[in-house]
């Protein structure tokens, strides 16, 4: 090997730790896999049951595409608590508390670096802002004061971070057909909530993404129709695929 360095460094059980360091930055810049530092990042978006989960599963095989669910475990197991639970079976005790954590762990979500060219996130920092924390405060759910602070940690954090959203992808569904499949999947913490709530969200996240009259439309969407059934429905991942995975440039008639 080429001596880079012609400095002796120091060595740690046997290790020159110049050499070291030098050897990992020279494999970064050749490696395919180095960390990107913003990755063409997509944040799907939708309904509760509109599924997002297999949407994100479909996607998980290509190798140019990392993955990130929604990170639902840590929701439900914060130091022992399981917050989502709390936040629906009393909203008005727990919402605030419950959005905090979420911006927290969507944040992490945001920041968290890959090797792939393409990142996939099932929802963002904007929808927790734009759709949940909107519906909590319109049903007073979330004080103002709290809503405030909220919206305080949100400008600094979109501000200082890197929490840039190159592609939305919104998948429409009709809230009977959300609801439906709510209930059908059967999730614990979800057994309270009622049919009114999927149509208020849905109709919130109609005005975010398809009216544009709510908030700060923060990427261009993709809008696809997610009331089709598993068995058909990757028909219509595939219409859209270039555009997912960043291959093909989007074009105004699909926007
Ligand atoms: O998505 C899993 C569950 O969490 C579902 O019942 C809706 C709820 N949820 C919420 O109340 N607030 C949220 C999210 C999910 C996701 C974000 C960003 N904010």
């Amino acid at each position: 090997m080429i001596e880079l360095f012609p400095l002796k460094g120091f060595t740690i059980g046997g290790m020159n730790i110049v050499k070291k360091i030098v050897s990992k930055m020279a494999n970064s810049l050749a490696s395919p896999t180095s960390v990107l530092s913003h990755p063409f990042t997509v944040a799907v978006e939708g309904n509760v049951g509109s599924g997002k989960t297999t949407f994100l599963n479909y996607f998980n095989k290509f190798d140019n595409v990392g993955v990130f669910a929604e990170p639902i475990d840590l929701w439900r197991n914060c130091n022992g608590y399981n917050l989502l639970d709390l936040m629906y079976k009393d909203p008005k005790k727990w919402s605030f508390t419950f959005q905090s954590y979420v911006q927290l762990t969507m944040l992490r979500q945001h920041q968290k670096k890959i090797h792939q060219p393409v990142k996939l996130m099932e929802r963002s920092l904007y929808s927790a802002r734009y759709c949940f924390v909107e519906k909590m405060s319109r049903d007073g759910l979330m004080a103002a004061p709290s809503v405030a602070v909220i919206d305080e940690w949100f400008k600094y954090i979109t501000k200082f971070e890197d929490t840039k959203v190159d592609l939305i992808v919104y998948l429409k569904t009709s809230p009977e057909v959300a609801y439906e499949r709510i209930l059908k999947r059967n999730r614990s913490e979800e057994r309270t909530v009622p049919f009114e709530y999927i149509q208020a969200l849905h109709d919130i996240h109609e005005d975010w993404l398809c009216r544009k009259t709510l908030h700060n439309c923060v990427a261009p969407v993709i809008i696809l129709n997610a009331d089709l059934d598993r068995s058909v429905i990757e028909e219509e991942y595939e219409r859209f695929g270039p555009h997912i995975l960043n291959k093909m440039p989007l074009q105004a008639e699909v926007l």
